[in-house]
C-alpha cells in the first residue's frame, strides 16, 4: 500500500474511532494510539525515507494536514465529552434544598435524675449537703457497723450480691454515712443518693436501684425534727394539700423506727390498685439512729442524737409518672425517655 493510502486509512480509522469514543479517558488513549510521539502517525511516516526526495514534502505536507484533521475532531469530542461527564457528575452529586430537614434529637434529663434531683434539691434547701461513696463495700460498712446481725436475712446469698474476697456490693447507701461520721464531727447533714444492688428481680423491682438516704445528727436532735422535716419533704414533692403519717416499725440500725405513708397520689385515699385498696402509699424508712450506731464511730450516745431514713428512686418516679414497669427505666427506648419533659415546640418542628 502506498503511504498516501496508509495515510488515508489511518485517517479513516482515527475519525471512526474518535467519533466512537465514549469518555474523555478512551479519548485521550486513542490521541496517544494515533498522534503520540510513538503513534500511529510517526510509524507511517517512517515510511517517507524510501521515497523520492521530491516526493518528501508533498506526503509531508499530506500528512501534516490529516494531523491537523485529526485533532481538530479531538478538540471538538473532548469538548463534547467533557460537559457530559461534568453533567452526569453535577445530576450524581446534587442536593435537593428543598427537601425537609430531619429534626433535632432533644436531650432530655433521665425520669430517674429528675426525680434524683428534685429530692436532693429539697434536702439541700433545709441545709444537707450531698455526699457520695463506694458501690463495693466491705461487710464492716454494709452490714457490721450498722448493726446488722450475722444472721440477719438481709445478709443472705441470695438477698446481697458478694464479692469472692468477702465484699458486697452495697445493698443500701448507708455505708457511706458511717464513712462520713467516722471522717467528721457533729452537727452532720447530709444526703446520700446512688446505686444499691439486691438480689431481686420482678416488675417493681431491679438488681441495681437507686437510693436517697439522709442523716441528721447533732445535740438534741429530735423524733418531731425527723417528723417534720420528712412531712416537709413529702408535701414538697407530692403537693402540700397530701396527708402524710407515721406507723412504728423496725430496722436494726435505727430505735425507734418508723415507716412513712402519702395519701395516694392516684385515688386521693379512696383506695384503689396503685395504693391496694388501702389509700396510702409507703415512701420512706426512718427513724432515730441507733445507739449501738453511734458506738460504731465513736460517738458519745449520751452526747448526741440523730435521726436517719431512706427511700427508692425507682418507686418515687413510677408512682410520681405512673410507670407500671421498673424495667422501662433501664431499657433507654427514646420513645419512653421523651415522654418525661418538655421541650420547646419551635424545636420539635410541631411549631414552624
Ligand atoms: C433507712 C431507714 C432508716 C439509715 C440509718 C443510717 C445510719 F447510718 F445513720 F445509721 N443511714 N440510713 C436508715 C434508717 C435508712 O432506709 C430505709
Amino acid at each position: 500500500m502506498s503511504l498516501v493510502d496508509q495515510l488515508q486509512t489511518l485517517k479513516n480509522k482515527a475519525f471512526s474511532d474518535i467519533q466512537q469514543a465514549v469518555s474523555t479517558q478512551a479519548l485521550e488513549e486513542i490521541r496517544v494510539e494515533f498522534l503520540g510521539k510513538k503513534g500511529l502517525l510517526t510509524e507511517v511516516l517512517k515510511g517517507m525515507a524510501t521515497l523520492d526526495v521530491a516526493q518528501r514534502p508533498l506526503i509531508g505536507q499530506a500528512a501534516n494536514e490529516i494531523k491537523t484533521e485529526i485533532q481538530a475532531l479531538y478538540q471538538e469530542r473532548v469538548t463534547g465529552l467533557q460537559r457530559q461527564e461534568r453533567d452526569a457528575r453535577l445530576r450524581e452529586e446534587a442536593v435537593d434544598v428543598s427537601l425537609p430537614g430531619h429534626g433535632t434529637d432533644l436531650g432530655l434529663r433521665h425520669p430517674l435524675n429528675q426525680v434524683l434531683l428534685e429530692v436532693t434539691a429539697i434536702f439541700q434547701n433545709l441545709g444537707f449537703s450531698v455526699q457520695e461513696g463506694p458501690d463495693v463495700e466491705s461487710d464492716y460498712y454494709n452490714f457490721e457497723a450498722l448493726n446488722i446481725p450475722k444472721d440477719h436475712p438481709a445478709r443472705d446469698m441470695h438477698d446481697t450480691f458478694y464479692l469472692k474476697n468477702g465484699d458486697v456490693l452495697r445493698t443500701h447507701t448507708s455505708p457511706v454515712q458511717i464513712r462520713t461520721m467516722t471522717q467528721q464531727t457533729p452537727p452532720i447533714r447530709i444526703i446520700v443518693p446512688g446505686k444499691v444492688y439486691r438480689c431481686d428481680t420482678d416488675v417493681t423491682h431491679s438488681p441495681m436501684f437507686h437510693q436517697v438516704e439522709g442523716l441528721y445528727v447533732d445535740k438534741d436532735v429530735t423524733f418531731s425534727q425527723l417528723k417534720g422535716t420528712l412531712s416537709h419533704f413529702l408535701k414538697t414533692f407530692f403537693g402540700k394539700d397530701k396527708k402524710v403519717r407515721f406507723r412504728p416499725s423496725y430496722f436494726p440500725f435505727t430505735e425507734p423506727s418508723t415507716e412513712v405513708d402519702v395519701e395516694c397520689v392516684k385515688c386521693e385515699g379512696h383506695g384503689c390498685n396503685v395504693c391496694k385498696r388501702s389509700g396510702w402509699l409507703e415512701i420512706l424508712g426512718a427513724g432515730m439512729v441507733n445507739r449501738k450506731v453511734f458506738d460504731s464511730v465513736g460517738y458519745d450516745p449520751d452526747q448526741v442524737t440523730g435521726f436517719a431514713f431512706g427511700l427508692g428512686i425507682e418507686r418515687l418516679a413510677m408512682l410520681k409518672f405512673g410507670i407500671p414497669d421498673i424495667r422501662f427505666f433501664y431499657e433507654n427506648d427514646k420513645r419512653f425517655l421523651g415522654q418525661f419533659g418538655c421541650v420547646p415546640k419551635a424545636l420539635t418542628g410541631e411549631i414552624k
